[in-house]
């Protein structure tokens, strides 16, 4: 039977912000900033560097993805763009949000086709004004003086930090800003994270459905690209990993070209990227459709984990990750003893031998960006509409001192948000955690 047909599927996503929330953005900015200002300072000047172009080789780009912080107030897709948000000086003057972008010529159109006009510009984001990138600086001498508290990503370009230093009374940092307010999602973000996340699931199951019996890491990798770009996923939202056997347990393995053993299991941890926002989704399975014992015991003591997790993260009254990352110890302590992967019968040794054997957090926030907002504190009571993961894993040693389990690496990792009405959403259902599901995709099992 032909498990994987090439069936025509919806690929469109179409974006779910509307122009009007990046200028709402901005000005909730520009509000959060207006509360930092000192004594002596008249007026908040943010200038934000956009992605730039970065190339393989003479000629050969490198693929673009813009800045999360820069389209995130923008919405703008193109590279090598600046903006400006000034405040209003006086009370009947108009704050001005300036995009600095530059034309392409008739050539450059030709070889590279055309950038949006600048209408469009202009109506996604409700610019004031839409000048060429080289009237950056000459801008910025009119706009910053010693009475300007000047907002800047100061990483971003050491000159333009040097410029700015000279010309405000201070240059603060942005990002941890930026982060504050991305952290939470609109209700336009949260409908973009379920499309994502639901087009990831997808991907990923639809993945498995057609891996059984593949021979190589990179056979996968294309079919995860494959499934994914199919449904319209724009690009991979961070390198895949695919990984068989014991390079499961190097958790950043980004290779994906070894071969693969019929009795191993894969973890495949990818995200797709849509409308700037991405999923973060990871499962194992084993390649030939059948669990070993010792892979199936294994799995559903790390499942038991996993189910846990999200009821218990469900029924906090506010969640918290740092506390989330407690109990995700506790369970991985309690499970792994009881399979007999853990031997002691020290609480504390326990605990410890867990942290050996999962040795990442369960959780990172996610947005438009798969570690997203890394400077927002995990140990915070979350509100509603906040996108996160949850992801157990399980990477045993090949020295471990239970033999059987040796060079099993595992993580299921799905996506959920934080719910207005209490508990939280599961973003990525699509996707089968159950063993004998996961084999019912593969069609090894009734
Ligand atoms: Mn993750």
């Amino acid at each position: 039977m032909l498990r994987n047909n090439r069936k025509v599927i919806n690929s469109l996503w179409p974006s779910r912000i509307p122009n009007e929330e990046y200028a709402a953005r901005r000005a909730n900015l520009m509000k959060m900033l207006k509360k930092e200002v000192k004594t002596g300072e008249k007026q908040v000047v943010v200038v934000m560097k956009g992605a730039r172009k970065s190339f393989i080789a003479p000629d050969v780009p490198h693929a673009f993805r813009q800045k999360s912080h820069f389209r995130y107030f923008s919405g703008v897709t193109t590279s090598d763009c600046y903006y400006l948000l000034q405040s209003p000086t006086s009370t009947d003057s108009q704050s001005s949000q300036i995009l600095f972008a530059d034309r392409r010529s008739e050539y450059e159109e030709l070889w590279e086709g055309k950038l949006p006009s600048e209408s469009e510009w202009e109506e996604t984001a409700k610019f004031t004004e839409i000048v060429p990138t080289n009237r950056l600086l000459q801008t910025l001498e009119k706009v910053v003086d010693k009475g300007t508290a000047v907002f800047f990503d100061t990483t971003s370009d050491d000159f333009l930090n040097k410029f700015l230093q000279n010309k405000a009374n201070s240059v603060k940092e942005v990002n941890h800003f930026i982060e504050r307010l991305r952290v939470v999602k609109s209700e336009n973000e949260i409908d973009s994270m379920r499309d994502v996340c639901n087009l990831g699931a997808q991907t990923m199951a639809s993945m498995i459905s057609g891996s059984r019996n593949l021979y190589n890491e990179n056979a996968i990798f294309g079919l995860l690209e494959f499934e994914g770009r199919r449904r319209g996923s724009e690009m991979q939202a961070y390198p895949a990993v695919i990984a068989g056997g014991v390079r499961a347990n190097t958790i950043h393995y980004l290779d994906a070209n070894n071969d693969l053993n019929p009795s191993e299991c894969v973890l495949v941890d990818a995200g797709c990227d849509l409308n700037g926002y991405v999923s973060d989704v990871t499962r194992c399975f084993p390649i030939s459709g059948y669990w070993s014992d010792a892979q199936l015991s294994l799995y559903e003591a790390l499942l038991y984990v996993h189910e846990e997790l999200i009821t218990y993260a469900h029924n906090m009254e506010k969640v918290r990750l740092s506390a989330l990352f407690r109990r995700m110890n506790e369970l991985l302590a309690a499970s792994f003893s009881e399979l007999g992967l853990i031997q002691t019968k020290d609480h504390k040794e326990m605990i410890h031998q867990a942290e050996k054997l999962c040795p990442h957090h369960v959780s990172h926030y996610l947005g438009m960006d798969v570690h997203d907002c890394p400077t927002v504190s995990r140990d915070i009571d979350l509100p509603p509409n906040v996108a996160f993961t949850i992801e157990p894993g399980v990477y045993v040693p090949m020295d471990w001192p239970v033999k059987e389990f040796r060079g099993i690496g595992y993580r299921i990792e799905d996506d959920v948000a934080t719910s207005p009405t209490g508990g939280i959403e599961l973003l990525t259902a699509a996707v089968p955690r159950d063993p004998i599901e996961i084999q019912r995709l593969m069609g090894t099992a009734e």
